[in-house]
């Protein structure tokens, strides 16, 4: 029921300010008036940053999805990994008046505060990829992932390889405090629990290249590429910096250290390919479509369920040959 009221309000709020768009003549529409469905609808993207090939994916899929040929004049703003920035995006986006806000959080934490901002100022918010702590009713939906059950395939996989063979184990995690890197470790954790796996050391490379090959340089410098049988790295740019690392130190990634990683974006594939990774459990970037429409629905007043989950699969070396050339990312 709050969630129709809200709409309300948002669609009331967003008539005003496209009839005000109009008879101003500002914003970039015709200017014919009225709240018709041709009006543009402006979009306010607060992106996490360009930290990933599945960051890239996401943000191509979001700015095409939110085109002006689909109707929509988005603002686009990447916040380069800093949640302080993110924020602080958001709270132009609502000066500004935009129609809608969407936001990738890169951390959970926080939001609170600048979601009932925009609540107040009748600004309907939808999270795409991941998710925040804040209550529900802060925002219209949530479109994304289901980051516990990559962990928890991830995590079969390597119970299924290592059984109870004692097992020593590093881990690259993602960007501290976010949705997938807090998610993957828990759903790994469950899936691994009773085997001979052992968690012997475990830092965020902030799912960067750079960060996954300085953290594993690190390891290797500790335990030596003798003492490390399996990698869990939360993204495919993690475990591609940490092959870096590996090679440079004169291990083999794949045989020395096997690895299990998360995206299944085009480089993480090849490497799988070129078994430089083991297996790979992907994790879809393509969220515009399903986000624009989202947006469109609020807009219109209309119910909208409050999460959508975008089915992933997982790759084997084998699969991941057969595949390559017919992904999107
Ligand atoms: C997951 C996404 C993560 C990817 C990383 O949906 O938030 O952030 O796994 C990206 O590659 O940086
Ligand atoms: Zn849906």
């Amino acid at each position: 029921m709050k969630s129709k009221v809200f709409a309300g309000i948002a669609l009331l709020g967003a008539m005003t300010l496209v009839a005000t768009a109009c008879s101003s003549g500002a914003g970039g529409d015709s200017g014919d008036g009225g709240g018709g469905g041709d009006e543009t609808i402006t979009v306010g993207f607060a992106q996490t940053g360009s930290e990933s090939g599945w960051r890239s994916a996401n943000t191509e899929s979001m700015k095409t999805a939110f085109s002006e040929d689909e109707g929509f004049e988005l603002i686009f703003n990447a916040a380069d990994n800093d949640p302080a920035a993110q924020i602080s995006a958001v709270r132009d986006f609502i000066s500004r008046g935009v129609d809608a806000i969407v936001i990738a959080p890169i951390v959970e934490d926080g939001w609170d505060d600048v979601l009932q901002e925009a609540a107040d100022a009748g600004i309907p918010v939808i999270l795409e990829d991941r998710t925040v702590t804040a209550s529900d009713d802060l925002y219209e939906a949530w479109v994304g992932l289901d980051f516990t059950k990559e962990g928890v395939m991830a995590g079969e996989w390597a119970a299924e390889t290592f059984g109870d063979t004692p097992t020593k184990m590093v881990v690259l995690e993602g960007t501290t405090g976010s949705a997938p890197a807090n998610d993957r470790a828990e759903g790994f954790a469950q899936a691994v629990e009773g085997t001979g796996i052992e968690t012997i050391d475990s830092q965020t490379g902030d799912f960067t290249r750079d960060g996954g090959k300085t953290v594993m340089e690190g390891f290797i410098q500790k335990y030596g590429i003798d003492g490390i049988d399996l990698l869990y790295a939360h993204n495919d740019d993690m475990a591609l910096g940490a092959i870096e690392a590996i090679e440079a130190a004169g291990g083999v990634p794949g045989q020395d250290i096997q690895i299990v990683s998360i995206d299944a974006v085009k480089d993480g594939m090849q490497a799988l390919i070129d078994g430089k990774i083991n297996y790979i459990v992907e994790c879809n970037p393509l969220l515009g479509d399903l986000a624009a429409g989202l947006v469109r629905d609020v807009l219109a007043g209309e119910d909208v369920e409050k999460t959508h989950f975008v089915e992933d699969q997982t790759f084997t070396q084998e699969q991941a040959a057969e595949v390559i050339d017919s992904r999107a990312y």
